[in-house]
């Protein structure tokens, strides 16, 4: 038996009330909750070795160096990625993809073709969008399907010879959909395109490895994985991360400065100019620590549990209809119809039931269904079964007070 009690008791913020009932927290696909272990590193970070890293020589500059290149080479073996400079700290998942896309814009012509998914997060559209209008390259969108899958046939006839990048979710966070990313890095790379992989919603629940996949560039948030905010990873192929020209300026990305000119640093600063979230890092590190030793296989399995529990007990509400009805993680996006999303949203709240409304940054998503938004109960390893009758019994009330 999954014991969701003893990790609950990980997590001080699960004991709080809202508006004087129990928090019932289903918003994790936003931001997932921070176990005890982790913000005490971030605790012991700032009460013992507070310092700048890489360029002290003193002991606290040093431990701290130490603590962060450590957290690099936890994050590496959890992704197995071949190299630890493969893997280039990030504020979260908007900045790796502005990183690569804003890269590329020095790599691409006009009448390039690049492909997206209709499936995406703003921050992995609105990038590309910007990368085209700079350099005339083309942007193709793989359709989807009303199960809330892609249209793979149809990704396959937009590849050809043109085409330079594909950038697609691992896992949709509107919907849950868990993509075919295989099949989609496996096809891109027959016509020499590379793959961006937006990890964000992937990564609390299935442990990725990047050398099987074969993908080009994956990216990813910290706070989705219990880690805390501002805080993220890029993993590139080393020889793609040589081949693109730096991202920002400054201090910890150069090897030489003159006035004349100026040499970059190797790999992974030339991508990490400036001071980092030094504590952000380290506290990563052992958020990615506490997950495996529970287990991803472990996690997958208990949260499909909740996932298949919540979806035949949300199905008995009349009226209900649910979007995303794939292979799918521990999301369930739905309606009732004739309210809006954000009228159930307000009074769960008031009974203590976190969820999002709206369009989740993915307004395509919503458009797609001609519908305004959604309300979204995504769920952690960390609820119950318990939590999920809370939930139904407010939906069902929120219902009555609404039609
Ligand atoms: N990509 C996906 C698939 C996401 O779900 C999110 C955040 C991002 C990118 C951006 O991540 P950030 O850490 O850089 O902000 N998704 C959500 C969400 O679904 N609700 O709140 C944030």
């Amino acid at each position: 038996m999954f014991p969701v009690d003893k990790i609950r008791a990980d997590f001080p913020i699960l004991q709080r009330s809202v508006n004087g009932k129990p928090l019932v927290y289903f918003d994790n696909a936003a931001t997932s909750q921070t176990p005890q272990i982790v913000i005490d590193a971030i605790v012991d970070y700032y009460s013992n070795y507070n310092a700048n890293i890489h360029r002290g020589v003193h002991t606290l500059s040093q431990e701290a160096t130490d603590k962060y290149e450590e957290a690099r080479i936890k994050i590496q073996k959890h992704f197995n990625a071949k190299k630890s400079h493969e893997i280039i700290f990030t504020s979260g998942t908007t900045h790796g993809i502005n990183m690569i896309a804003s890269g590329f814009s020095a790599l691409l012509n006009k009448g390039d073709e690049v492909i997206v998914s209709a499936l995406e997060h703003h921050s992995n559209i609105v990038p590309w969008q910007m990368l085209c209008e700079k350099t005339g390259a083309v942007l193709k969108v793989i359709p989807m399907d009303e199960d809330g899958s892609l249209r793979i046939d149809i990704y396959h006839e937009l590849l050809n010879s043109k085409t330079k990048i594909v950038f697609c979710n691992h896992v949709s966070n509107a919907l849950g959909t868990i993509n075919p990313i295989e099949e989609i890095i496996h096809a891109a790379h027959k016509f020499g395109a590379v793959v961006l992989v937006d990890g964000a919603q992937a990564t609390p629940h299935i442990k990725p490895d990047v050398q099987e996949l074969d993908v080009d560039f994956y990216v990813a948030s910290a706070h989705k994985i219990c880690g805390p905010t501002g805080v993220g990873l890029l993993y590139g192929k080393q020889k793609l991360l040589e081949q693109l020209p730096p991202y920002q300026g400054g201090g910890e990305m150069i090897d030489t400065v003159t006035f004349e000119k100026t040499t970059y640093a190797g790999l992974p600063h030339k991508f990490e100019a400036g001071t980092p979230n030094i504590c952000g890092g380290i506290a990563f590190g052992v958020a990615l620590d506490y997950m495996n030793a529970i287990g991803f296989d472990t996690i997958a399995d208990y949260e499909n549990e909740l996932l298949q529990y919540g979806t035949q007990e949300l199905s008995k509400i009349d009226g209900l209809k649910i979007y995303g009805t794939v292979s799918k993680t521990a999301v369930i996006s739905f309606n009732i119809e004739g309210i809006h999303p954000y009228d159930i949203g307000a009074i769960l709240d008031k009974l203590g039931v976190a969820v999002r409304t709206g369009h989740h940054c993915a307004q395509p998503i919503m458009d797609f269904y001609n519908i305004p938004g959604t309300v979204r109960a995504s769920f952690s390893f960390y609820n119950t079964k318990e939590e999920i009758d809370v939930l139904v019994n407010a939906v069902t009330k929120a219902k009555m007070m609404l039609s």
